[in-house]
């Protein structure tokens, strides 16, 4: 089988108009097809998903709201981002959405231009304990434009520790507390997050990027009733085009939509509202409520497995999509094994473990997660074969005859999961 075996009538014109990149679109397309994709900020679209993100929109300029464009010609471009924005409050629950957000990251930086003055204190969860870098992170503007302390996660247990996080924001009195993170593998208590930032004074953000999915699936605890704003990009376990949207209270709406534009942003990408709006529907499903269950319980799974064959992980397992693993006992270095992995069709990548002894750009730990396989209808006996072939790849790291026996091996299973959107098998 090569690239190009299949036509994709979506690719025609770019084959014709520029070769050099649509070879390397299908040889993308390809690896996406034969890897194990275990990212845990990463996933598959539908079809649908790629065809709004990729459609007409992407003509267009509409600065401003529906209803209130500085621009004309926006008779329909008004009507998607006002279902779009109806969906998201629909789904989660919330009184108000801005849905034209490009990313997270700036996402997080106009809930804090709406609701701080610059100088106030961002209270978040440190990076290499599982944050953000724009929960208040020293290499990040948040913590040049405000003040920023940092929550970290308890020394042995490597949970939150909640009645720190309590001291800290009373004796410190934060503008805003945000909970959220990249790389914890359990549950946030967003009630008790919603507390804490009551009795001190403190607005609460819940950044839901990684769990959003699992939260409109029933998965995991949803932080809506407790916050000031709930942050989301689309593209991870919710399953939609990259993006991202704040959801918040009405009191907070305007400050918010202000500070998306014209206070960071200029245009919104429509086509990608559309494709958002395409995803919350998806989501809206019986089917994506099942699959968002399906990605914890393969996240435990692959966990428990991951165990048994003698890896450490941090927290000793997980909640939710997420396992990170601490590879000091398996004498493996993160980099170096997800070097390994890749060869070997896995992908993942390396991660700091909280109090990593070694450096950010070459820590200790993996960082897995389970959207991408569950995506393609692998279940808890595929997570257990997938940890036998990690095993396999962590004994034999520099064996490069082993791991492209297994990079075979995984291809072959592979191909027994569809993968949604994808025109090559
Ligand atoms: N880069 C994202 C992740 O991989 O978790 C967070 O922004």
């Amino acid at each position: 089988m090569t690239t190009t075996d299949v036509r994709d009538p979506y690719l025609a014109e770019t084959e014709h108009v520029d070769p050099e990149i649509f070879r390397l679109i299908k040889a993308e397309e390809q690896y996406q097809v034969e890897t194990v994709r275990l990212i845990p900020s990463e996933n598959y679209t539908s079809r649908a998903v790629m065809e709004a993100t990729g459609s007409v929109l992407a003509n267009k300029y509409s600065e401003g709201y529906p209803g209130k464009r500085y621009y004309e010609g926006q008779r329909n471009v008004d009507e998607i981002e006002t279902i779009v924005i109806d969906r998201a409050k629909a789904l989660f629950g919330v009184e108000h959405a801005n849905v034209q957000p490009y990313s997270g990251s700036p996402a997080n930086l106009a809930v804090y231009v709406g609701l701080l003055d610059l100088g106030d204190t961002i209270m978040g969860l440190a990076l290499p304990h599982g944050g953000h870098l724009t929960h208040g992170w020293t290499a990040s503007a948040t913590s040049k434009f405000w003040k920023s302390i940092r929550y970290e996660v308890d020394e042995t247990t490597h949970l939150i520790d909640y009645d720190k996080v309590r001291e800290m924001a009373l004796r410190e009195r934060p503008r805003i507390i945000v909970a959220g993170a990249t790389a914890y593998p359990r549950s946030f208590d967003f009630k008790l997050f919603g507390e804490i930032a009551k009795e001190a004074g403190a607005f609460f953000l819940a950044d839901i990027s990684h769990i959003a999915g699992l939260i409109v699936a029933g998965a995991h605890p949803d932080p809506a009733p407790y916050a000031d704003a709930v942050m989301t990009t689309t593209h991870k376990t919710l399953r939609g085009p990259r993006g991202a949207m704040i959801m918040c209270k009405e009191e907070h709406a305007e400050k918010i939509d202000k500070a998306v534009f014209p206070g960071l942003q200029g245009g919104p990408h429509e086509n990608t509202i559309a494709g958002v709006g395409v995803a919350l529907k998806e989501a809206a499903t019986p089917e994506f409520r099942e699959y968002g269950h399906q990605i914890v319980a393969n996240a435990k799974a692959l966990a428990a497995e991951l165990r048994e064959r003698g890896f450490d992980l941090i927290t000793g397992g997980t909640d939710n999509h997420l396992v990170l693993m601490d590879l000091t006992a398996k004498k493996v270095i993160g980099k170096k094994y997800a070097k390994a992995l890749d060869r070997a069709n896995i992908v993942a990548n390396y991660n700091t473990i909280p109090f990593d002894p070694r450096k950010p750009f070459s820590p200790s730990g993996l960082r897995i997660g389970t959207p991408s396989v569950t995506t393609r209808g692998m279940k808890e006996d595929d997570m257990r074969q997938i940890a036998a072939w990690m095993d396999q790849v962590a004994d034999n790291v520099k064996d490069e005859d082993a791991l492209d026996r297994i990079a075979n091996e995984v291809r072959d299973f592979c191909r027994n999961f569809p993968a949604p959107g994808m025109h090559v098998v």
